[in-house]
């Protein structure tokens, strides 16, 4: 476990160990508590905030990532500036600056994750980023617990030290990506813990990680990733779409822009230097 008082020398060091950092609560519960609002806004009815559990809520049947459902509530919550902005304030580029030791880029691609309970199967399979994203070792993925995450809600977990072996051969799979990769014999031993809102997870792109069911009887997990690099680092085209945009007709970044507040930063990677 690591908190932001860490020296950056432990953080890196740790990062080339582990494959991973998970830092606590890095960031703040107003800026947690905000975009998890506007969230529940896009997902209402289906998701609510219940006071008493402190945790978001089903409301009526399950959804997995691509269903019917869940393509129709997914513009709506890419729509959001607030949630396109989340990893691009300050804090998060001085984090991601003290991990790279060098200047950060974050790719536009931004991911919500909506994890219902009553979906056993759908889950996010084990899987490493370089390969879903094309990505070079440089490339870190980001993700945020938006709210407290219990054991009965879909924690993400990781395979310590699994970056060191390169990328691996990967099959299709059922769930949030639809790909897995090979996991050898006796790596068992995956790390896992109870999240508080503002925690987060940095992974290596090699880092396998996978989702652990959502078992709850009605609570939801709702958390944001995005992927950054070092300046200059190879990016592959597919990161520059919205996520999902390839496959959700009219999900493309006219439609995301169309009712923020500021232009500023939009189509902000058209000037990267290297894309493929
Ligand atoms: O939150 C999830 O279920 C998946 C997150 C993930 O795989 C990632 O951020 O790469």
């Amino acid at each position: 476990m690591s908190r932001l008082e860490d020296d950056d020398s432990a953080l890196r060091t740790r990062f080339a160990r582990d494959g991973y950092l998970f830092i606590k609560q890095a960031v703040a519960e107003r800026d947690c508590d905000a975009l998890r609002n506007d969230i529940l806004q896009a997902l209402s009815p289906h998701v609510s905030w219940d006071e008493t559990l402190n945790k978001p809520v089903l409301n009526g049947q399950p959804f997995y990532e691509t269903d019917a459902t869940w393509d129709k509530l997914y513009p709506k919550v890419q729509q959001l500036e607030s949630f396109h902005r989340f990893f691009h304030q300050p804090r998060m580029l001085s984090l991601m600056h003290r991990i790279q030791g060098c200047q950060p880029w974050v790719y536009p691609i931004k991911m919500a994750r909506v994890a219902t309970p009553r979906m056993l199967g759908y889950e996010t399979p084990p899987h490493q980023d370089a390969y879903s994203h094309h990505a070079g070792p440089t490339m870190a993925g980001i993700w945020v617990a938006l709210h407290d995450v219990d054991a009965s809600m879909g924690r993400v977990t990781v395979l310590p030290g699994s970056h060191k072996g390169g990328v691996r051969k990967v099959h299709e799979a059922q769930g949030v990506g639809g790909v897995q990769c090979v996991i050898h014999p006796g790596e068992t031993h995956w790390h896992v813990s109870d999240f508080e809102k503002g925690d987060i997870l940095i992974f290596n792109s090699a880092t396998v990680h996978r989702a652990e069911p959502n078992t709850a009887k009605n609570k939801v997990r709702l958390s944001v990733d995005t992927r950054f690099c070092d300046y200059g680092a190879p990016v592959f085209s597919t990161n520059l779409q919205p996520h999902h945009g390839w496959r959700i007709e009219g999900l493309d970044w006219e439609s995301i822009y169309a009712n923020w507040r500021s232009r500023e930063g939009q189509y902000y990677w058209e000037s990267y230097p290297h894309t493929f």
